[in-house]
């Protein structure tokens, strides 16, 4: 069941000051705030192979309170929280259906290839967010030469289609449906936090009918290290010997959960100024002579733009960018991605604004 969060402690600014950039490449770039750094330096622990570290504990138990679950498991990694995932819900040989653009397919190291033995089917789908009338087309035929579809695994929210959020009635009716035709879905919530902020939503409700759900403390919740597996009491059981296989088994993480804890109780509450700067950022950049983005569907932190108008390619983009001391990268040749986050102000993003205009017009 969801329990009211606590207000998150906005005297306790993070590391700023070392900062010497204004870093746009992404939220995982947020450092842990001096709360945080209290917290872990005061942590009780003990040895989590041993199921004996209470800070850990505490973590667990709240994820799960707060997702509405049976359990959850701190992982290391958001990428080790969707490898254990996906090697528990499919079998070698199995097909996975996800969007195209997906970090499990992209981002990780073909784990799921290595790790599980299995093959993805993409989908290409509008603003990365897929329908159940496309998904159906992908299931594959139960034909014994044909190889079967294990798993639909869903991103909310979509990292490189922009930082774009499911609508409720879609995501509920791909997992109702996939459930029907007995599938499993796995739910990539890397920000999920980000995804039930825009919504409106407690993340429990966001989530409640994925079969498993990964979230990540260390990017917009700014927790040094650690991301969340949340499930059924049985499948995080089967979790913690997938974990300690990939090598994820941590001794005194109680350090770590510390930190973990305040992302979780306190941080979400301030993800709005992160979406209300990004929509502020895409608004401006649309300005932009060369630049083509639709500020109305940012939703979350995310901004994915097309530069191709500029007559520059991405990593030209970037280097420029650098120079006027804003940090950002590109997706690939054409889109630039900026991510907003707590260690960048409203004033970052102004001045940010004005070095990509100043690019724009040749005054570089
Ligand atoms: N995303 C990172 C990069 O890997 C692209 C970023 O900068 O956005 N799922 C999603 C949707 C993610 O965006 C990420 C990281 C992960 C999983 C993996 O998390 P980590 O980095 O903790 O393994």
């Amino acid at each position: 069941m969801e329990t009211k969060l606590a207000q998150p402690d906005t005297s306790q600014q993070s590391a700023k000051k070392t900062l010497t950039a204004l870093d746009f490449r992404s939220d995982t770039v947020t450092r842990p705030t001096p709360e945080m750094r209290r917290a872990m330096a005061e942590a009780e622990v003990g040895d989590d192979v041993y199921g004996e570290d209470p800070t850990v504990n505490r973590l667990e138990e709240r994820a799960a309170e707060v997702f509405g679950r049976e359990a959850a498991i701190f992982v290391p990694t958001g990428t080790m929280g969707n490898a254990i995932a996906i090697k528990i819900h499919t079998h070698h040989g199995q097909e996975i259906i996800c969007e195209e653009r997906g970090h499990i397919f992209n981002y990780e190291m073909a784990t799921l290839a290595t790790f599980s033995g299995c093959l993805v089917r993409p989908i290409c789908a509008e603003d990365g967010l897929l329908t159940w009338a496309e998904i159906k087309k992908r299931i594959a035929p139960g034909i014994y030469y044909k190889a079967q579809t294990g798993l639909v695994s869903l991103e909310n929210t979509h990292n490189m289609a922009g930082g774009t959020v499911y609508p409720q009635a879609q995501f509920d009716d791909i997992c109702d449906r996939a459930h029907e035709a007995g599938l499993p879905v796995h739910l990539d919530g890397a920000r999920i936090f980000n995804a039930a902020t825009a919504l409106g939503k407690p993340v429990a409700e966001v989530t409640r009918k994925a079969d498993s759900v990964m979230f990540c403390l260390s990017k917009g919740l700014g927790a040094p290290v650690g991301s969340m597996l949340v499930a059924s009491k049985a499948f995080i059981l089967k979790a913690r010997a997938v974990r300690k296989a990939l090598g994820g088994g941590m001794r005194q993480a109680g350090i770590l959960a510390a930190a973990g804890l305040i992302a979780l109780e306190k941080m979400p509450l301030r993800l709005k100024e992160d979406h209300d700067n990004a929509r502020f950022l895409a608004e401006g950049l649309s300005r932009v002579r060369g630049i083509k983005i639709d500020p109305k569907k940012v939703a979350t932190n995310i901004l994915v733009f097309d530069i191709t108008g500029t007559g520059m390619n991405t990593a030209d983009f970037s280097q420029k960018l650098a120079a006027k001391n804003v940090l950002a990268a590109g997706i690939n040749a054409e889109q630039m991605r900026f991510v907003t986050h707590m260690d960048v102000s409203r004033a970052d993003c102004e001045a940010a604004l004005e070095a990509v205009t100043a690019i724009c017009h040749g005054n570089n």
